[in-house]
């Protein structure tokens, strides 16, 4: 059961790293996170970041390798993250989102990443 999973996608353009600025809801919005979501019943996890990345960026996009370990979200949801890569389209905060930047690696931590996606973001960077 993929039950209070939420997907997060490490979208890189090059060295590039693509970081969203949350508009919703009020508690979390200013924070910049991966952007993805949660996963539906009955969904494979990789499936549900596709399908996030469409309805948030207007993008295509395909699930690479999975970033390894797995971070803990508030009402015991836990955060799990893929590498992808950008297939078509230019990413647009279309849902959710109201900026997008593509971070440079010494650019990477001049944002205020939501407090789950530190982690996540370091151990993505940790891969080769
Ligand atoms: N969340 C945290 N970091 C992320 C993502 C994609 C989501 N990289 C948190 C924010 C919400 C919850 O997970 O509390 C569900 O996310 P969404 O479905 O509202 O995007
Ligand atoms: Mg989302």
């Amino acid at each position: 059961m993929n039950d209070r999973i939420v997907v997060g996608a490490a979208l890189y353009d090059g060295n590039r790293l693509l970081a969203a600025r949350r508009s919703a809801p009020p508690e979390l919005a200013g924070g910049w996170e991966l952007p993805g979501g949660k996963v539906e019943p009955g969904e494979r996890c990789e499936d549900a970041l596709v399908r996030e990345l469409r309805e948030e960026l207007g993008v295509e996009a395909v699930p690479l390798e999975r970033v390894p370990g797995q971070w803990p979200l508030p009402k015991g949801y836990e955060l799990r993250v893929w590498k992808a890569r950008l297939v078509s389209g230019e990413p647009k905060p279309l849902e959710d989102h109201d900026a997008l930047r593509w971070l440079t690696p010494d650019e990477v931590w001049s944002v205020d990443w939501l407090a789950a996606d530190v982690p996540a973001v370091k151990a993505a960077l940790a891969l080769p």
